[in-house]
This record gives C-alpha cells, structure tokens and sequence, in this order.
C-alpha cells in the first residue's frame, strides 16, 4: 500500500526460565533494542520479539525443588525476566511464553505442515536415561552417570516422533549459496557449511518421558522436545497460523549467542523449508561476554547482573559499554573496571562536558537562546564539512553492526568539537558586536554539531540524548529524526535552551565498583533477615535494591540460611578498595576468605582474635578482583551507615550455629 511504512522483524532468544538475566542475556536484549530504535529512525514498522523457553525437565526440576507447580514456577520467572527489560528499558513489543495458547496452537500446526508434507515420521530413540531424575542425559554414552545426580545412566529405547533432517542437507546448502547474509558474521557461516556438508541425521522432536511440555495433538504422552517448541516462538509471537495477516513474518533478524547458531541456521530453516513457510532472513550470532576469561555461572560467583549497574551508573552506561567495548561477533571481557573507565572518559568528561558546557555558555552569552551563525571561517566550515561527512559514516557502521566502530566514530565527532571550542576560545572574547557575532558563529556551529551526535547516538543512549535534545530546545523528540535526513544546517535557532539537566555525573572508580558489586552481592543472596551486608552503602540507589523489610518469610526460610561463630586470624588492607579489608576466618571447620566493607573503620589489628557471627553458605563472590567466600554480619549505624561487627559478650564456641 502507498505510503505504509516497510516492516522490520526482530528477535532475541527465548530466554530459558531456570535462571534469572545476567549481563549476557541483557547484551543481546540491549542489541535488538539498539537495532529497533535505528530502524525506527530510518522509517520502519519494527517489532521486537523476546520473550522465555519454559518447558523441559530442568524446569520440571527446578520447580519441584522450588516445591510449586511447574505453571507458577515458571509464571513467576516468566513476570521477572519481563518486568526486567521494562525496568531496564528494553520493553519487548512481544513478549512470548511457551506456556502461552497462541504458541501451543503454532507449534502443533507447524508439526502438523511437516507431517502432512511427510517430513515427520515414528521411530524409536535410544540413549542413556537417568531413572531418577526421569530424564534422558544428551551426549552421554553407556556406562556414563548422569551429569546432575552421579548415579549410572540406563540405556533406553522410547518411541518418538523423528523430523527428517537428512532430507534438508542439500536445500540448506543451496539457501546459504542463493542468501549469502543469511549466517552472520561470516566466520561462522564457514562453520555451519561444513557442518551441512558432513551429513545431517533425523531429529527426534518428541518425547514420552517428559511430562512439562506441548502435548502432540492426539499422541499423548509425546509432548514436544526443546527446540522443535523453542525456535517456534518467534512465529507464534507474530500471530503463528494468522503470519500473513500481520505481516511480519518473516523475521528479518534473529539475533543470538554463538551458543545456538546451529539450531537457528540448520533446524529452524528446515522445519518451515518443510512447512513450506517463509524463512527469516538473516541470523546474527554476537561472541560471549566473558568474565575473568571464563563463562559467567551462578555457582562460579562471576556472573554479572545488569541492574546494579544500571543503578549507579544509568542504563544508558551500560549499554554504551556493552557496545563499545567489544567488536560485535567476538567475545569480550567483562570488567567493571573498564565499564567505569569508560564511563568516566567518554560520558562524563566527553559527551555529558560538551552538551553543558555547551549550553552553560549559550545560557551566559546569548540569555539561553541559541545564536544565529554570522559570518563563517575556514575552521567553521571544515567542522562543519567533517561532521556532515561522519553522518553517513556512521550510519553506514551501523547498518553493518559494527556498533563499535560507529560509536567510535560518532566520539571522534566529539572530541572534534572539544578541540575546536579548546581554539577558538569562545570564552575569552569580549562583548564588542565583532566578538559577540564570533561567539554566537562558535557556539551555534557547536550546537548544532552537538544535534547531530545527539541524533546519531540516541538509539545508543535513549535516556540521555533525550535530555540533550530537550536542553538543546529542539523541537519534537529525538526519536523522531529522520536518520536518512539528518543533515548539516537544521538546527532550530532563535530557541530557548531547556532546564540544565545532569547527564553524567563523574564516578569515583573504585567507590563506585564498591557500590555496583555491593548491590549485586545483595541481589543474588537475597538474605532478608540478616541486618544489611556490611559493604552496603547506606544512601542512594543501593538503598532501593534491598529486600523490602516488610515482607515475612516463614522459619524454613531462615533455616536455609547458616550463620555460624567465626574468629578473625588475620586482617589486612586491599590494595585500590579503600573500603575493604581481607580477612581469614576460622568457622571450625575450616579456614575462609572473607572481605568485608569495614576498612574505613577499624583498623585490621584491632581485629584480629574478634570473635563475629559469619554467614557460611554464601555462594562465592569477588569483591575487586578479590574472593569472598562468606559474609560477617554487621549493624549498619547512623546515617553514613558505620558498620558495627555483630559479637558475643559471652564466650561462644568457634563453630557453633546461629539459630
Ligand atoms: O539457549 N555472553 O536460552 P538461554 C553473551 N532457551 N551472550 C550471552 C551470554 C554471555 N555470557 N550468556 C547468555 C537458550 N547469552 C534457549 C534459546 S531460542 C529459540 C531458545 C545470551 O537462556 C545469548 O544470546 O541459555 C545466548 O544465545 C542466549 O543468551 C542463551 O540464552
């Protein structure tokens, strides 16, 4: 139809719902919300699709640990993953569960295309299975035990329902040749090829001996294995059966970890080849976000969570990081040490000094109304020149996701704009009407520099290119601009500048390391009764992220926490954490490492001998770079939050339990 907007359709995985986000699923989020936003601002009709995988035997599992229902457990998890992204900014405009109708209806319809087009068939599947935990173990051989419970596997046959896999090698090769985009980047296209090329086996995609998932209509007990009902998600969050009507099928992006690239490159492409559906047109799959070079797990204490971050530093922070940091498609290191670094450099003192400098000299020279240019000079023009060439540039990056490179080139516009402000001196003029029209050229050519790396960076730092724009009295809102037409020249003078806002402001590195890790430690032991964790900051956003004190827990819940009498053998200072101190603890079983935030009040002499009550079954966490295995319990006094090590007037026995 004319005038109607092209459409653009994109996903992120369906995130599993035995766990809860941490950095690496938020970076893929944060991608597709980046992506989103830019082609928003190119004119596009954009859905973005998340959303979580809540059916197998590990939810089965988890929930049984949990004690509860599988459909709570998973309601409840479905709620957090959900209410995350809205917190954090990156809504989805289709949040899709497995456990939802619309989804259960897709799935059955797309096993019934392949079955009707004869492409599923009745086999019998064998593999070792772990009678107690009722599961068949993946990849294990006879005589293997199961990965989760140590005991020996079994070898058992089951019938299933088999997708024909084999049958799709040779259309697989020919859709890569005839789509070269389809696998990004291309490294891992090679990859795949080959894989292909080595032959394909039938797929079992259903099972018996699981009861939590999609019933196969009419043939219960099967029900449908992960990633036959997985994949199928990103099609039933468009209207499954009904695509056509809303026309977003197909995806025009799948963005994913390097983890599941074979399962959207090779099964996904063959289940709708088989249905006769459309295929999506482009699968990205970005590196891993590592920390200390090592996957992020629970258990090891090294995974990041976005929220804490995203409290004492802003989201926008976060995802200028996330981004910048690392070559999209390669892994990275996760430090929050360069994460502050950054901050600090290329926010603080880069974009966030600019725009208020910026706006506090308009505001002193020209009563807060932004200047008409006059007469331009050579310096003028050859920013101005430069700055118009960086447009396409950068989005050119962009359309290619090299979204480090483009912010690279939009902070190279930016550090332009400091050395020509540092030249021209717009300050040291005086207020003939020559130096008035010369302060007026300067600082309307440095607005409207600052527009364009306003506009340019937004779908970056939505929040606080918002605010710029505001400062900078544009009218409309940021999002609005039309990237295609964004050009030198259309700044709107004669406006009145916005209020003064604050954009970045300067971060102590190590407090706020302090502070960020503080935060996370609280929400991954969310130990409600214990008096706050001694390196808790007392004000601020930290605040906001501690368990309600209102709510009750019953006894079992408290049970669950052990707390014990430790003795502190030695105490001493950690280099670059002025608040920490390292200590060794005996909890008369064994010797532990524990840091604790009390270095601004007692000296570590004092504490040697002291007697304190320790939590013992933390899970392992590193504070600055240092491992914490435990936690002394300590009051937080006064309004600076001075701790107060918790004790025992009457002699307790090293070891004893707290109860
Ligand atoms: O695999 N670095 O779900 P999942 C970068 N349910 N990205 C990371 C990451 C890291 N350290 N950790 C996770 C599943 N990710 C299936 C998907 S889709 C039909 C079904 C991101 O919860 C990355 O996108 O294990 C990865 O592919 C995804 O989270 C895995 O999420």
């Amino acid at each position: 139809m004319p005038g109607q907007k092209p459409k653009f359709y994109l996903t992120t995985p369906i995130y599993y719902t035995n766990g809860l986000p941490h950095i690496g699923h938020t970076y893929t989020t944060v991608v597709a919300d980046v992506i989103r936003r830019y082609k928003r601002m190119h004119g596009y009709e954009v859905v973005m699709t998340t959303g979580t995988d809540e059916h197998g035997v590990n939810v089965e599992r988890a929930a049984k640990n949990a004690g509860v229902p599988e459909s709570e457990f998973v309601a409840k998890m479905a709620a957090a993953w959900r209410s995350l992204w809205d917190e954090l900014g990156v809504p989805a405009d289709e949040f899709i569960r497995t456990t939802d109708l619309r989804h259960v209806r897709t799935v059955q319809w797309l096993f019934k295309l392949c079955r009707e087009n004869g492409y599923v068939y009745k086999g019998h599947y064998t593999g070792q299975y772990c009678i107690y935990d009722n599961a068949f173990v993946n990849d294990a051989k006879p005589g293997d035990n199961c990965p989760d419970c140590g005991r020996p596997t079994e070898t058992v046959t089951e019938e299933n329902y088999f997708f024909k896999l084999s049958a799709f090698q040779k259309p697989l090769l020919d859709f890569y040749k005839k789509n070269p985009e389809f696998i990004q980047p291309e490294s891992r296209k090679n990859e795949i090829v080959t894989f292909v090329e080595g032959g394909l086996k039938d797929l079992s995609i259903t099972r018996t001996t699981i009861r939590w998932g999609i019933p196969v209509p009419g043939e219960e007990p099967h029900v449908f294995y992960v990633w036959f009902d997985a994949l199928t998600a990103y099609l039933s969050a468009v209207d499954g059966p009904e695509y056509e009507k809303r026309g977003m099928w197909p995806a025009d992006l799948h963005l994913v970890g390097k983890d599941i690239i074979r399962f959207h490159t090779v099964y996904w492409p063959a289940f709708l080849m088989a249905a006769m559906l459309p295929l999506p047109k482009q699968v990205w799959a970005h590196g891993w976000f590592l920390m200390d070079a090592s996957k992020m797990s629970k258990s090891k204490g090294n995974v990041v969570l976005p929220r804490p971050i995203a409290n004492m530093l802003g989201m926008d922070a976060l995802r200028y990081f996330l981004l910048r940091e690392v070559v999209f498609g390669q892994d990275g290191n996760f430090s929050y040490d360069a994460l502050v670094t950054r901050y600090n450099s290329d926010l603080a003192n880069g974009l966030g000094n600019l725009a208020s400098r910026t706006a506090a000299m308009i505001d002193k020279n020209f009563g807060g109304k932004i200047p008409k240019a006059g007469k331009l000079r050579a310096q003028d023009e050859t920013l101005a020149r430069e700055t118009q060439s960086a447009i396409g540039d950068i989005l050119e990056h962009f359309a290619k996701m090299e979204f480090a490179r483009g912010l690279e080139s939009i902070w190279a516009v930016v550090s332009a704009a400091d050395r020509y402000l540092t030249k021209e001196q717009p300050w040291a003029l005086g207020d003939s009407e020559a130096d008035t029209q010369r302060k007026a050229t300067i600082l309307s050519t440095t607005a409207e520099l600052l527009r364009i790396v306003t506009a340019l960076a937004h779908p970056v730092l939505p929040e606080s290119t918002a605010k710029i724009w505001m400062l900078l009295g544009q009218p409309g809102s940021v999002s609005a601009v039309e990237l295609d037409g964004l050009r030198w020249g259309q700044l709107a003078s004669g406006v009145q500048l916005g209020k003064a806002q604050t954009l970045f402001p300067r971060v102590e590195k190590s407090e706020a390391i302090e502070r960020i890790e503080s935060m996370a430690n609280e929400e991954l032991n969310p130990t409600a009764p214990i008096p706050a964790p001694v390196t808790t900051p007392t004000s601020g956003s930290a605040a906001a992220a501690a368990p309600s004190a209102s709510e009750k827990i019953g006894i079992e819940d408290f049970a669950k926490v052990e707390m014990r009498v430790g003795q502190i053998k030695t105490a001493e200072r950690i280099v670059g954490a002025d608040k920490l101190l390292k200590l060794t603890v005996d909890i008369g079983t064994e010797i532990r490492q524990i840091c604790a935030g009390i270095a601004q009040f007692y000296e570590p002499d004092s504490l040697i001998g002291r007697k304190v009550a320790v939590v013992t079954n933390l899970a392992p966490r590193k504070l600055r770079g240092v491992e914490s295995n435990g936690m002394i319990i300590a009051a937080s006094v006064g309004p600076e939050g001075r701790p107060v090590l918790a004790g025992f007037p009457e002699d307790a026995e090293v070891g004893a339990r707290l109860k």
